[in-house]
């Protein structure tokens, strides 16, 4: 088994200490996946641990503030006008109700609230409501995200200036598999909106759904387009498809659960200093899932009952867990970080 070893260490594409990538081939991805799986896991918690607490998790919020009726056709989605899913839509919420569960999010210890809109892109009438969002969100002391999604570059500026922190689109899937998932929109699209959140300085939340009935090699193509960005997103949501009744992909196969690991592994390897966010699916994916999940290098969570429109783990059972595994909610590292750890997280586990 030594060769196995050494075969490993000189031929499988990594990373040195402070070197962050951004001229990953595909047939280096692929390597990655390709490797036995513990050493791939091996390889992936290395370079974790160059960069992060391995037994901190970064915790996030999310809320759907404007809910379906979106004219885009993403095969996988419940919000989507042309699948009927019975998902009643709600128009943009009050801003009042928004900062209320913000507020809430903040109490429960969450350090970073979350904004969906099913939108194919935001309305210019739409703005001035988004842009008060995004100032009564900072002001309440939390970090903010929007997912909007396309952007032109003075919507991506306007929300710069408002103090938007994060601006989550993702890549979802590779180049050549989009066209079987979205036609609506291009992967080129998705490029531009990316484009223009970096350079009007707002960090990048990108990553994809797996399970969709792609490839390894769209999964190779996903985090290789990812990692090969001029900066990598500061943050990389993998998600497992939510298979959702009246979706094209409701009846799609089980994506290996190991093969869900791997992902986050070599996303892990591939962009080493950014959160890798354990996303949609984790209501069907167990402890051990999790467990391992974190082991791989997930270092983020949708903390809260319900993801956009889908469900999600309880609260008390995601600390819970933590508390099992020795795992603390990463705190704020930034200017408004509060003076002492917020209490919430064990007590929600002790009860
Ligand atoms: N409409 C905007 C857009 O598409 O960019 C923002 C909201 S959209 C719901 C955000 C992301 O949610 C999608 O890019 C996709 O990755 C994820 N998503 C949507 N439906 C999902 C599902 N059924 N399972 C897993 N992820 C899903
Ligand atoms: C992301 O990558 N996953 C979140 C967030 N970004 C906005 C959304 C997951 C949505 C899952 C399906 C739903 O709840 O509607
Ligand atoms: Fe609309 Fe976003 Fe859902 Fe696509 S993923 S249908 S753009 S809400």
């Amino acid at each position: 088994m030594q060769s196995s070893v050494a075969a490993t260490t000189t031929s499988t594409p990594s990373s040195s200490p402070g070197e962050i990538r951004h001229d990953w081939s595909r047939q280096e991805v692929e390597a990655l996946f390709a490797q036995p799986f513990n050493d791939l896991l091996f390889q992936a918690h290395t370079e974790h641990r160059k960069y992060f607490d391995p037994n901190q998790v970064q915790v996030s919020t999310l809320l759907s503030i404007k809910t379906g009726a979106c004219p885009e056709d993403c095969a996988y989605c419940p919000q989507s006008t042309r699948y009927d899913t019975g998902l009643e839509a709600e128009a943009l919420m009050e801003i009042e109700q928004v900062l209320e569960q913000a507020r809430a999010a903040a109490a429960s210890g969450a350090t970073r609230f979350c904004m969906g809109a099913a939108w194919r892109s935001p309305k210019q009438r739409d703005m001035p409501q988004v842009v008060a969002m995004v100032k009564g969100v900072r002001a309440l002391g939390l970090e903010s995200c929007m997912t909007l999604g396309m952007l032109t570059r003075e919507q991506a500026q306007e929300l710069s200036e408002a103090g938007l922190d994060y601006y989550n689109h993702n890549l979802d899937t590779s180049p050549e598999f989009y066209g079987d998932v979205i036609t609506t929109r291009t992967y080129q699209d998705r490029l531009e909106t990316l484009d223009h959140v970096r350079d009007a300085g707002m960090k990048v939340c990108s990553g994809g759904i797996v399970g969709m009935g792609e490839k390894q090699t769209d999964r190779a193509g996903l985090l290789q387009q990812l990692a090969n960005l001029p900066q990598h997103p500061e943050s990389v949501p993998i998600n497992m498809l939510v298979r959702v009744q009246g979706t094209p992909l409701e009846a799609e196969a089980d994506l290996d659960p190991f093969e869900f690991i791997r992902t986050i592994a070599v996303a892990r390897i591939m962009m080493p200093a950014s959160h890798v966010r354990l996303s949609a699916g984790r209501e069907e994916m167990n402890e051990q899932m999790h467990a391992l999940a974190y082991f791989a290098g997930a270092n983020s969570i949708f903390y809260g009952e319900k993801l956009l429109t889908t469900p999600n783990p309880q609260a008390n059972s995601d600390m819970a867990l933590f508390a099992r595994l020795g795992i603390e909610p990463e705190r704020r590292h930034v200017e408004q970080a509060p003076a002492t750890p917020s209490p919430h997280f064990y007590d929600a586990a002790a009860r």
